[in-house]
């Protein structure tokens, strides 16, 4: 573990400053970039800051202009390293991407908005859908570069969107859920639904999707942390799909105990993002919060961006418009979280122009 690593965010256009490696050429060795990856991750060295990735490329950037840059602490791992932990275990918990201050607002917003929503003290959970356009934080860190680096990566695709309008949940601490083991609750997460591939057995490659989860409150057994099965993500049907035999719905869950034995609740702090895929048999363990506090979290199901969306989006588009969390976040944030969410549910063809020629192309080798 490192704790020492660090981003370098353009104050102007909020993109991060990365190493090109693949140009020798020393003056365009530096460049900036929307999302991080390993050719982003910085060390400071007093006043310089040294590339950290490649050993052969040796990187000293000296902040001529402190104004222009950020310096912003990062995940404590690099890049690379949480797409390997997504391949080779199916999920990752990447730290540290939500700092003490962004927290404390989050918390904040949802104090207030729980008063106007009205909701209850105790038990199970309730959704705020307008987070992203209310809470600058949310917005952002729907659209964090290492994770969106890492998602991409894991999936192998340049495209990447948002199955629904990322949301905050909140699971409320257990009243009458004490002591109960309420039956059910076990799933997977988008695309993985039952009708949409062939005999119902996906595919083991390419990946299509992955749950992407900001921790906004510790996870873990005594919160309510999210209960899943390791290794789960490798059988190539969803939990209950029934001519899979055992049922692992029927039941309450006690960890442990048969079809339930290899259940364990994730571990992970607040500020970190659960990023597993899609296929991992996971579930909501409301009975499980007796921490007597709410645990906050920002769910996302992002796919490539040739998936259908998972849900309706076209109230993005109007409510971010004049939304205070556009009225405040980077170019680089709004160009990123626009092109996550929006668009309503079709991903549009960006450059149609090409289709257009090609057809006047055609037309002219008809005359
Ligand atoms: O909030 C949780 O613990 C799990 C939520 C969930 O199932 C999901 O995000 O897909
Ligand atoms: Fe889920």
């Amino acid at each position: 573990m490192n704790q020492s690593y660090r981003l370098i965010c353009s104050i102007q256009s909020g993109q991060y400053l990365g190493v090109n490696e693949h140009n020798n050429n020393s003056h365009q060795q530096v460049k900036t970039y929307d999302d991080c990856g390993d050719n982003c991750i910085w060390k400071q060295d007093n006043k310089a800051m040294k590339f950290v990735s490649v050993a052969n490329i040796n990187v000293t950037f000296h902040m001529k202009h402190p104004n222009e840059w950020n310096i912003i602490s990062a995940s404590p791992k690099l890049p690379s390293q949480y797409v390997k932990e997504l391949q080779t275990i199916g999920y990752a918990i990447i730290e540290n991407i939500l700092d003490e201050k962004q927290l404390v607002n989050i918390r904040n917003y949802v104090k207030t908005e729980r008063k106007n929503l009205g909701v209850g003290d105790y038990d199970d959970r309730f959704i705020m859908p307008n987070s992203i356009h209310e809470s600058p934080e949310i917005a952002s860190v729907s659209a964090h570069p290492i994770a969106m680096n890492v998602i991409k990566s894991y999936l192998g695709v340049k495209h990447i969107h948002q199955g629904h309008i990322p949301w905050l949940t909140v699971l409320r601490p257990v009243k009458k859920l004490k002591g109960t083991f309420p039956e059910g609750g076990w799933h997977v997460d988008y695309p993985y639904r039952l009708g949409r591939f062939s005999d119902d057995e996906w595919p083991e490659y390419p990946a299509l999707g992955v749950q992407y989860n900001i921790c906004v409150d510790d996870f873990k057994a005594s919160t309510g942390g999210t209960q899943f099965i390791p290794g789960s993500h490798l059988r190539k049907h969803g939990p209950g799909w029934k001519e899979y035999g055992e049922d692992i719905n029927i039941g309450g869950t006690k960890i442990g105990e048969g079809v339930h034995r290899d259940v364990v609740h994730v571990e992970a702090p607040a500020g970190s993002a659960f990023i597993y895929d899609s296929r991992l048999w996971h579930r909501l363990a409301p009975e499980t919060n007796i921490s007597g506090k709410d645990r906050a979290a920002i769910l996302c199901a992002v796919t490539p961006a040739w998936v259908i969306p998972m849900l309706e989006r076209s109230a993005f588009d109007k409510s971010f418009e004049n939304s205070l969390s556009k009225s405040v976040l980077s170019k680089r944030d709004i160009r990123v979280v626009e092109k996550m969410v929006g668009n309503g549910t079709s991903f549009q063809i960006q450059n149609m122009n090409l289709a257009k020629d090609r057809k006047a192309r055609r037309q002219e080798s008809k005359l």
